[in-house]
Order: C-alpha cells, then sequence, then structure tokens
C-alpha cells in the first residue's frame, strides 16, 4: 500500500514505459537479488514485509552469526548492535524509520557486493 513511499525517482529497473513487452514483475515492482530478498526475510522478525531498526538489531544479533554460516552474508557483515543501527540508518533513505525491500537491497547490494 505504501509502495510509492522511498522511490522518489520512481526506479524501477531497466525497461522504459514505452517498451513493448513487459516482463512479469515480482510482488512488489522491484527486482532484489536473491540474496538481498532471502536476508530481508530472515531479518523481518514479524512478516510485515518492512524491517525496524529493532528488527535489525535483534535479527542480526540471534541470526547473524546463523546466516554468517549459511552464507547468507558475509562474516564481517556481522557487527555488534551499533553495527546493526548504523547498517539501518545507511539504509533508511526516506527516514520513515522503517526499511522496505527496495530501500534493504540497495543497501545490502552495495556493502556485501553481491
Ligand atoms: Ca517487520
Ligand atoms: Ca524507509
Amino acid at each position: 500500500m505504501d509502495q510509492s513511499l522511498g522511490n522518489p525517482d520512481g526506479v524501477r529497473g531497466v525497461l522504459s514505459r514505452t517498451e513493448p513487452y513487459e516482463a512479469p514483475l515480482p510482488t512488489r515492482g522491484h527486482v532484489m537479488s536473491d540474496k538481498a530478498r532471502a536476508l530481508f526475510d530472515a531479518l523481518d522478525l514479524d512478516h510485515d514485509g518492512t524491517l525496524t531498526r529493532t528488527e535489525v538489531i535483534v535479527a542480526l544479533r540471534e541470526k547473524g552469526p546463523t546466516l554468517a554460516a549459511r552464507g547468507v552474508i558475509p562474516f564481517w557483515g556481522v557487527g555488534g548492535d551499533d553495527a546493526s543501527a548504523a547498517l539501518f540508518d545507511a539504509a533508511d533513505q526516506n527516514g520513515d524509520r522503517v526499511l522496505s525491500p527496495e530501500e534493504f537491497a540497495a543497501v545490502v547490494d552495495r556493502r556485501f557486493g553481491w
């Protein structure tokens, strides 16, 4: 319902509006890498489709080592609570204090380089 939030430039991938063929879009209308999606889903503790600061901190604290062991995130991506908070702040580009999948994917894709 709030998909327009945090997407001021209409970043929707490479297809232009006049492209005759429109590929089937994923449900959120944005292509996330599989890794970013897997991580997002792992951190979204209440499964409401957004990440709060608390979820990021708590989930990384509790699941970080497991996620790293499974290769979902690099080991160096597991920091303390401060690092998790910093990751959240870096990702929340529109300042609404929750991370959309798009915001999250943008920062982890860049940070983890996958
Ligand atoms: Ca959530
Ligand atoms: Ca946000």
